[in-house]
């Protein structure tokens, strides 16, 4: 299966925006120009930016938490500001300042990611379900990572998607790590995507730091499920280069991550790796990169100028309480 030129190019625009975005996160927070939390998403970009430049507006997506879901906004073409202004508090902001990092525009179908790891796969089924019954050939799309595939709820959407054959793709974004925690102790086989294969649905495993081979594998999946013949199980082997959130120890188990780890790492680096295909392939010149490179500064210094210049949000107490369910 190949993807077209537009295809290819849209991809590489959007995992250099994505770059973009996630290393202006990260260079704020490390100057002091950010508060809060911020999860790393260097190395680990390609599969997010895959999956949401493949899906069509109108498909429902809980994207993994890494980079805060950046790939997904970036990739969905979501008011990003949006989410800026929400991260620091701001009027404007996608959920009104109340969310602190956990951003969300449900009415594109963008749910985001909660604060409890595994807490998409029960609504994502649900999705799904709707999803079957509309007729409209959507599909639900449930990332997480390697950790989040250990919660016993991950399971049980496996199992009624398979039953029910739902168009769920189930997106495993495998760096191996979930926080100190090594996947290589955590689960019992080195590709979790066979252990869908145990629920009868069909799994692949790819190399999640090659753009174009997420965004075929995508490509696939979504195809499969929107012909009604059910979920697919997709895992990407990707990495990441900085600790898990800003500030916390980078440790594998109780031994820290070498800097020759990392360095080998960063030879397979997702915008290095698209970037030789790109202009090997003459799909884009020397300049239009540069130029797309520069585009993503712009967009990104222009978001961040207009979310600094809101003024803090301020909720009346009438506006938080209706922002909270409680049955
Ligand atoms: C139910 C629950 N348990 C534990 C945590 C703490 N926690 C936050 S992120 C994380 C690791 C997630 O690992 P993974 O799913 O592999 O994603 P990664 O961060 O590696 O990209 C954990 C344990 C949590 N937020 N929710
Ligand atoms: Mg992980």
């Amino acid at each position: 299966m190949s993807l077209t030129k537009e295809q290819m190019i849209k991809l590489y625009r959007n995992l250099i925006r994505a770059h973009e975005y996630d290393t202006t996160m990260y260079r704020r927070m490390m100057s002091g120009r950010l508060i809060g939390f911020y999860h790393p998403g260097e190395g680990a970009m390609a599969p997010g930016v895959a999956a949401h430049t493949i899906m069509r507006d109108g498909d429902y997506t809980f994207p993994h938490h890494r980079a805060h879901g950046m790939a997904a906004m970036v990739s969905r073409e979501m008011d990003i500001k949006r989410y800026l202004a929400e991260h620091t508090g701001k009027q404007g902001g996608c959920c009104e300042g109340r969310s602190s990092f956990h951003g969300s525009f449900p009415e594109k179908g963008l749910f985001m990611y909660s604060g409890y790891i595994g807490a998409q796969f029960s609504p994502a089924v649900g999705w799904g379900w709707a999803a079957k019954r509309n007729g409209r050939s959507q599909i639900s799309f449930c990332g997480a990572g390697d950790g989040g595939f250990g919660q016993g709820r991950a399971h049980e959407a496996m199992l009624m998607s398979q039953n029910w054959k739902l168009p769920v793709i189930f997106w495993c974004e495998n760096n191996g790590l979930a926080i100190y925690g090594d996947a290589a102790e955590m689960h019992p086989t080195e590709d979790i995507s066979s252990l869908a294969q145990g629920y009868g649905m069909p799994a692949m495993v790819i190399d999640g730091q090659d753009l174009f081979a997420c965004a075929e594998a995508a490509v696939a999946a979504f195809e499969h499920a929107r012909e009604g013949k059910g979920p697919v199980f997709v895992e990407l082997k990707t990495c990441r280069y900085h600790e898990h959130d800003i500030g916390t120890p980078d440790l594998r188990g109780d031994v820290q991550r070498s800097e020759e780890e990392i360095a080998e790492l960063r030879d397979r680096d997702p915008v290095l790796l698209a970037t030789k295909r790109v202009l090997d392939e003459g799909i884009l010149s020397q300049d239009e990169i540069d130029q797309i490179k520069a585009q993503a500064k712009q967009e990104v210094e222009d978001n961040w100028n207009w979310a600094d210049a809101q003024p803090i949000a301020q909720p009346t107490e009438e506006e938080l309480m209706a922002a909270v369910f409680a049955p």
